[in-house]
């Protein structure tokens, strides 16, 4: 009888690996990042920066560099990256894919982890994100007129990931966070331009194209949505599935701006509770107050809404947007009146840049 258990439960095990499941015996660098990200859930939040390695206030491609390092003497435990305009030299805010790819092989070799948008060109039209016309999603999806066009730009972004490699040839893990904002009408693939059934359409088939298609392997898949929801229903009305993602996130600059962080805590609270369900990760994947004109914004605002409950201390990792210039920025640089505040931000306990992580990881993650 026991043996008949055994046996059934290993052949359901295998039956279940089979559909793309990694077993606690996977040491893929991919699995590794997971676990990681499992692991401090709860325990610390891991502190992003786009573009944090490419330019800053004042600099730009100065290698070493770092605008969270300029003042925190670490750099960020989080690196975010975005390929919009993939298969041009440069990505749409002027960093060179070969400088991006430089970036993100180095971030990872420091012991830091990865995150990629993706600000997509209209495969019909050629404009931008932004643009919202000559849009039919229908006609990119499998069987338009135009999904050739869509699996043309899939095949330079998979072609990009492949080449993600360390000296040892090792792929390195990326969290990638495709169609992100859905939920707003602000790019082609929002709400305003596509159905929910559409965009989980082009969702999975993204997803599947380079994984299964394609084969690419060194992806964790993180869905994306904006402020504008106020229940785990609404949040999920353009999610894909459970296959198709590992890491639920926010985005969210919105509520800040307004001053309603109960607003941000609640929203955290619902992607804390619908990751716990599902067993995925949670977190807070885009924000930040352009040009830091709330007073205090990392202390008051941000530390406040992360540190307001269990499930808000739940978020894996944050990560604020890029410093453009001193009219875009979201770190505060050398000699800006917010330097202090930023530093008191990371050095509470809870918050982790790349040196709390790679030291702290084999304490157990106490600071
Ligand atoms: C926006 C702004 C733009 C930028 C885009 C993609 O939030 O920062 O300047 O082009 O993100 O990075």
């Amino acid at each position: 009888m026991k043996k008949t258990v055994f046996i059934l439960i290993g052949l359901s095990l295998l039956l279940v690996c089979s559909q793309g499941c990694q077993n606690s015996n996977d040491n893929s660098a991919v699995f590794q990042t997971k676990k990681l990200l499992q692991e401090i859930t709860g325990k610390g939040i891991l502190f992003g920066h786009q573009d944090d390695l490419a330019y800053g206030i004042d600099w730009n491609s100065i290698s070493g560099e770092s605008d969270v390092k300029r003042i925190t003497n670490s750099y960020p435990a989080v690196f975010g990256w975005d390929i919009g305009n993939i298969g041009d030299a440069e990505n749409l805010d002027g960093v060179p894919f070969d400088s991006i790819r430089a970036y993100i092989i180095k971030a990872y070799e420091m012991g830091g982890i990865n995150t990629v948008s993706w600000h997509a060109r209209n495969p019909i039209t050629g404009s931008d994100s932004w643009a919202l016309t000559g849009i039919s999603m229908k006609a990119l999806l499998p069987n338009g007129s135009f999904h050739s066009k869509l699996i043309e730009e899939l095949d330079k972004v998979a072609t990009f990931f492949e080449s993600l490699k360390t000296g040892n040839e090792e792929l390195i893990p990326i969290l990638f966070r495709p169609w992100h904002e859905m939920n707003g009408g602000w790019f082609w693939w929002g709400n305003t331009s596509c159905s929910e059934e559409e965009y989980k359409a082009l969702f999975r088939f993204t997803v599947d194209y380079l994984q299964k298609t394609k084969k690419i392997s060194n992806l964790l898949i993180v869905f994306s949505p904006d402020h504008n929801f106020e229940s785990a229903e609404q949040y999920l009305a353009r999610y894909p599935g459970d296959d198709y993602v590992d890491i639920l996130g926010l985005d969210n600059y919105s509520d800040f701006e307004q001053q309603r962080l109960d607003r941000v805590v609640v929203k955290l609270g619902i992607v804390s509770d619908i990751a716990a369900q599902k067993g995925k990760i949670a977190a807070f994947t885009e924000t930040g107050n352009d040009r830091l004109t709330i007073p205090d914004w990392y202390t008051s605002n941000l530390l406040q809404v992360l540190n307001a409950s269990e499930k808000t201390r739940r978020m894996a990792y944050v990560m604020v947007w890029r410093n453009h210039d001193t009219t875009h920025f979201y770190v505060p640089y050398p000699g800006h009146r917010e330097e202090e505040d930023f530093r008191n931000f990371v050095n509470n306990k809870m918050i982790f840049l790349i040196d709390d992580l790679t030291k702290q990881y084999e304490y157990q993650f106490s600071k």
